[in-house]
């Protein structure tokens, strides 16, 4: 980041309008719909389209014998209605299916979920919304037969606002149909390297508000030495003159001020008292902020991150990232996608444990709870969106949808001190169309924060005629605040040995961020260091990196891919990968492989730095 103070003026626009994700609603008194959800399957969409492959959601008269958001049931013994949910089985939700149960393991398509609720006590002053936290990967939500819209994307939040003509005091029904099918123009597109978790994975809730409301607020440190903090806050509406006040009641701030015509205060305020988040010293602060007698509250720390030529500066001090890779699954405990903060806490756990600060949460926003265990826990997190391998780079629906789950992560997680490196992408194959949709990208998430880092993982390549250098040459690149890049030196490029050969040439004035190397290690078995997928293999490939990602110039931290065994459809070695892939230094079933302790004993000689 070039200058603090065009930092601040990108970040003081970086709310979300309405109409987009309302981050706050995650604050606002909820009501949880977590448990058992009738479910039917619908590989053939039969509920979704009729004969002629016409949507029926969208026809006049859809009829209820097919259209399984009519929640139907037969009247009487004559009446043809060919589903029926509260005899069909039941889901967890949250929770993928594919883990669920044995059937679905490898099911991609079509799967209604019902949930009934009752509203009772609901007020003419208030506003009722359903939130979910992600659901992958297509979901069409209706309530009581009437559709409330639809949602693309994974990995982040969203939600609808239930009318008050259509929810009943008892007995609504809420039928969502989650579709995980891959395909060409989604992203992620058709081809990842991990399973494609379908269902209603994380929390749903019905959220109550006043009529006008807090939409979002972030508050930023600006700079470590004066403690000034930008706070900003938006109302659902853009109604001017509404008194807001943030308070932290520890440092003693109470600050008021009244919106604009956009329904936005500004409020500015020094902490230069306030203990600076960090690793070492996670310091959090309970910050209220409230509108109309609602105080929403959460806990936030303040620090500031930047660049200094080829340096990473925390609080203004260079800090070397010791990282390590996460996906947002479990091993043991059934496995699949992550459904606990327990399991979110062991996974932060085996990180802190193997020396780390910093976690790169792979390959998608991961859950609003693990942010926040990072923040508690004092683990610096790089947050990234699935734009992954080869996206449809032309296509202009792509890139919204891209650039939607780039605000809608930026924008849920603005207070997290956690996060200081936003990631726009992995892998991608350079083309002037990927630039530009990568570019596109980066002004975004910039436009919406430049209080953080903004980077991508990006490659490597070999130099013609020069099969030992390496070199990273991206136009993507000059846009990025830091230069990171995944490589595979010793497992998809030679072999170990083969890191004491290699040169580096990285041509540019920034730090240097090794976002993944590894390899594939099945947990058990052991053999000589150059036997493939033995743990002594992988454990000595690590060995062999170290001295030569430290002949790198600005090599300021690194990744290793990755914590845990993780499941992939494309690894498929009987007897070894069993579709898993098995780079995780700690196994599928949760135990240390040799490398863990090798980086482990690398990170305590890196910790000093
Ligand atoms: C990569 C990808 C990651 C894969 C990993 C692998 O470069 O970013 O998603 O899982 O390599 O194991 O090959």
């Amino acid at each position: 980041m070039k200058s603090t103070a065009l930092a601040l003026l990108a970040f003081v626009s970086g709310l979300p309008a309405l109409g987009q994700h309302i981050p706050d609603l995650y604050l606002h008194p909820s009501t949880s719909l977590s448990g058992d959800w009738n479910t039917i399957v619908d590989p053939y969409e039969s509920g979704f389209y009729d004969y002629r492959w016409n949507q029926r959601d969208q026809s006049k008269d859809p009829g209820r014998a097919e259209s399984f958001f009519l929640d139907a049931v037969a009247k009487d013994k004559q009446e043809r209605v060919e589903y029926n949910f509260n005899t069909s089985p039941t889901l967890k939700v949250p929770g993928d299916w594919n883990t669920q149960k044995p059937e679905f393991l490898y099911y991609e398509g079509s799967m209604w979920y019902r949930r009934a609720f009752d509203l009772a006590g609901a007020k003419e002053t208030e506003r009722v919304f359903i939130r979910f936290g992600a659901a992958n990967y297509r979901a069409d939500v209706y309530l009581n037969g009437q559709k409330l819209g639809t949602h693309w994307g994974g990995f982040t939040p969203f939600e609808f606002e239930l009318p008050a003509k259509l929810v009943r005091e008892k007995g609504n029904s809420l039928v969502v149909r989650v579709d995980n099918k891959r395909f060409r123009e989604a992203v992620p597109t058709l081809n990842t390297d991990w399973w494609n978790y379908g269902g209603i994975t994380r929390e749903v809730t019905l959220v109550r508000t006043p009529m006008t409301f807090i939409a979002s607020h972030s508050l930023a440190l600006e700079s470590e030495k004066t403690g000034a903090v930008a706070a900003r806050v938006r109302l659902s509406e853009a109604k001017p003159g509404e008194n807001i006040t943030v308070e932290i009641p520890e440092l003693g701030i109470s600050q008021s001020a009244q919106t604009n015509a956009d329904g936005v205060a500004g409020l500015r305020f020094n902490i230069p008292k306030a203990e600076l988040w960090s690793p070492e010293n996670p310091k959090l602060y309970q910050v209220k902020v409230s509108h109309g007698g609602v105080v929403l509250s959460e806990k936030i720390g303040f620090r500031t991150v930047r660049t200094r030529g080829r340096e990473i500066l925390l609080n203004g001090k260079p800090v070397f990232l010791r990282g390590i890779c996460i996906h947002e699954e479990f091993p043991v405990e059934g496995g699949g996608r992550v459904t606990t903060d327990s399991q979110r806490q062991k996974l932060l756990t085996w990180a802190k444990e193997l020396g780390c600060n910093f976690v790169r949460l792979a390959h998608y926003p991961h859950h609003e709870r693990m942010t926040r265990l990072a923040d508690e826990m004092g683990l610096l997190v790089w947050s990234e969106v699935p734009v992954y391998w080869t996206i449809d780079w032309k296509n202009e629906d792509t890139f919204r949808n891209a650039q939607r789950q780039v605000t809608d992560m930026v924008t849920r997680d603005i207070n997290r001190a956690s996060i200081i490196i936003w990631s726009m992408a992995n892998e991608t194959p350079v083309s002037p169309e990927r630039t530009k949709f990568l570019s596109g990208l980066v002004n975004t998430a910039r436009g919406l924060d430049s209080t953080r880092l903004i980077s991508a993982a990006m490659e490597k390549h070999g130099k013609a005629g020069a099969p030992d250098t390496s070199v990273v040459e991206d136009p993507l690149a000059e846009m990025l605040d830091i230069i990171a890049f995944n490589q595979y030196t010793g497992w998809y490029d030679g072999l170990p040995d083969k890191c004491a050969r290699v040169k580096w040439e990285i041509p540019y004035q920034k730090p240097v961020f090794i976002s993944e190397f590894g390899g594939g290690a099945k947990q058990g078995l052991h053999g000589a260091p150059d036997e493939r997928w033995t743990e002594e293999f992988q454990a000595d490939m690590y060995r062999q990196t170290f001295p030569m990602l430290e002949r790198i110039d600005g090599f300021a931290g690194m990744s290793p891919w990755i914590l845990v065994d993780f499941r992939s459809p494309k690894r498929l070695l009987p007897g070894v990968q069993d579709g898993f892939n098995r780079k995780g230094l700690i196994s599928s079933d949760g135990v240390k492989k040799k490398a863990y302790t090798t980086l482990q004993e690398y990170y305590k000689t890196k910790a000093g730095n």
